[in-house]
């Protein structure tokens, strides 16, 4: 049973122990891993290592490397890895607990990156050699290609860089995965790139498998180990509102005959407003949707189950257990509806203009004027990091950012006079959204967009001391294009750490 999924003869010697395929990783050295939202990253290889690190640590000996991944992994990697001191930089995606309290204290350093751009800078040389890759894979033909596993990420740039590659074959991955990847060997680096020829969501430009060389393949480790993905929670009022004013603007975009009504291809970012608004788009008129995205979620195996959604491309699964054990148990009726494709093309800003997609993605606050902070709390605290917000929002044919008007049980309002980190240009935010309302943006200029965005966005707890501000900021701003109260623009952030609240 083993053996069905490792079809070559000569890879089969190389199983071994993720003990010993640890052991093969030298300290400081840069590591590819797998690994996309929870899904499709290696779950033996890193615990070994970061058993070997704790030991290491014990005797007196440093010990810490350098991880690369697709974007956020699981516990098992960045948690155990993160918990054992042995994470030195990371790049371009964390939402591990742990490693995130690691970075803001300073003891880890992280480099937040677009995730388009992560291949590219890698072929470039611009992020330095790298040494091993870790990749989890659900199987390997006869041949000696690769099936990919619950995610592609960067697996196919960490395969053909890395010196030497450890791979994971999980059986607990469907073996029905087979032929669902799109994996596009045509990119280079400039002055020799050409179009890339997908002009259509559902399009497939390259291999269903990986290359690897097999003499550069040192270890296999076989698992058996589901995803580790959280639950999302039900919608509560704050994301149906959302869900449902958003719902209205769509329907309103159609029958303006501003967008077709099988709308245009999707984008949704990941957490629970994201799911919220798919879920809206269940009882929602609009037939033969495609999505061209980053992660397939629960919402959209529902719409795909529905017959609502046609097909959607992505570059990993980010599903809560049931939704997973579901997927897999009905692997045959999602099958031919998915594509998973390298995250430089999931994410390529080339397509994602050509396509049009309609970009839907969470925040951490904006301010009247409708910068976006997807990344720094107050500033300075890194939450996640922008992951493909930023690929999405500056190429979509329409950028939507939505949130619930409040953080932190309404001590926060996430409509401030300015925002302390920019992840997003007010050009880059077309469509603001919350639970109090929607704010078109398209067309208007600073001091209109601030009106809209008050009046129909901000929560009531917070909307007079905004409307104080904008009124005040006109009168006395040194400029009179987008006016700001130097002194005063980030008052509301020094309150909150001062006191725990940003209420006036
Ligand atoms: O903190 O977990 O301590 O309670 O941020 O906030 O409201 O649960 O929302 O899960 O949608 O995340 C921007 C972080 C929103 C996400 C962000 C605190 C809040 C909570 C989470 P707790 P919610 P979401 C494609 C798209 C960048 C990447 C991206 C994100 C936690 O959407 O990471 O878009 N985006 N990728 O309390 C202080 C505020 C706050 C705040 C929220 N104003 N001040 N704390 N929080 N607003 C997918 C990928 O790229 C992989």
């Amino acid at each position: 049973m083993a053996d069905d999924r490792i079809g070559h003869t000569a890879l089969r010697a190389k199983r071994t122990t993720a003990e010993h395929a640890a052991s093969l990783i030298a300290p400081g050295s840069t590591i590819g891993m797998s690994g996309f939202t929870g899904s499709g990253y290696p779950k033996a290889v890193p615990l070994a290592l970061a058993r070997r690190i704790e030991a290491a640590h014990h005797a007196g000996e440093p010990f810490r490397v350098r991880v690369w991944t697709g974007a956020s992994t699981g516990p098992e990697l960045d948690g155990a890895l993160a918990r054992a001191d042995g994470i030195e930089f990371r790049l371009p995606y964390n939402s591990d607990p742990v490693a995130r309290e690691k970075i803001n204290r300073g003891e880890m350093a992280y480099v937040d990156m677009h995730l388009s751009q992560v291949a590219p800078m890698a072929w470039q040389g611009f992020l330095g050699p790298l040494d091993t890759a870790v990749v989890e894979i659900s199987g390997i033909r006869p041949d000696g290609s690769l099936v990919p596993s619950s995610s592609v990420g960067n697996n196919k740039t960490w395969l053909d860089r890395a010196r030497q590659v450890i791979l994971e074959v999980n059986r607990w991955q469907s073996a029905a995965l087979e032929g669902m990847h799109d994996i596009y060997y045509g990119t280079a680096l400039p002055p020799h790139r050409l179009p890339i020829p997908l002009v259509r969501p559902d399009d497939r430009i390259g291999e269903p498998t990986f290359r690897c060389d097999p003499d550069k393949i040192v270890a296999i480790v076989e698992t058996e180990a589901p995803d580790r993905n959280l639950a999302f929670t039900p919608p509560d009022a704050a994301a149906r509102g959302i869900a449902g004013h958003l719902m209205e603007f769509l329907r309103h975009e159609v029958a303006r005959g501003r967008l077709p009504p099988s709308l245009l291809p999707i984008q949704s970012g990941v957490g629970n407003v994201a799911n919220a608004v798919l879920s809206g788009l269940l009882h929602e008129p609009f037939e033969d949707m495609t999505a061209y995205t980053e992660v397939i979620q629960d919402g959209m195996l529902d719409l795909l189950a529905a017959g609502k959604l046609r097909m959607a491309s992505a570059t990993a699964f980010s599903l809560s257990p049931e939704a997973a054990a579901r997927l897999n148990a009905d692997m045959a009726q999602f099958r031919d509806r998915m594509i998973l494709r390298p995250q430089e093309i999931s994410n390529h800003p080339e397509l994602v203009r050509r396509l049009g997609c309609i970009a839907m993605n969470g925040l951490i606050e904006a301010d009247i004027y409708g910068n976006v902070n997807s990344t720094h709390v107050m500033g300075s605290r890194i939450q996640n990091g922008i992951g493909g917000s930023g690929d999405f929002a500056r190429n979509a044919y329409l950028s939507i950012f939505m949130t619930p008007s409040t953080a932190k049980g309404g001590r926060i309002s996430a409509i401030v006079p300015q925002a302390s980190h920019v992840d997003h240009i007010a050009q880059d935010v077309q469509v603001l959204v919350t639970e109090q309302g929607l704010a078109d943006l398209r067309g208007l200029a600073p001091t209109e967009r601030a009106k809209v965005i008050v009046e129909n966005c901000a929560h009531p707890d917070y909307r007079a001391a905004l409307q104080d501000y904008r009124n005040r900021a006109q009168r006395g701003s040194y400029g009179g294009h987008a006016p700001t109260l130097l002194g005063e623009a980030l008052s509301w952030h020094q309150r909150f750490v001062e006191t725990g609240s940003m209420l006036p």
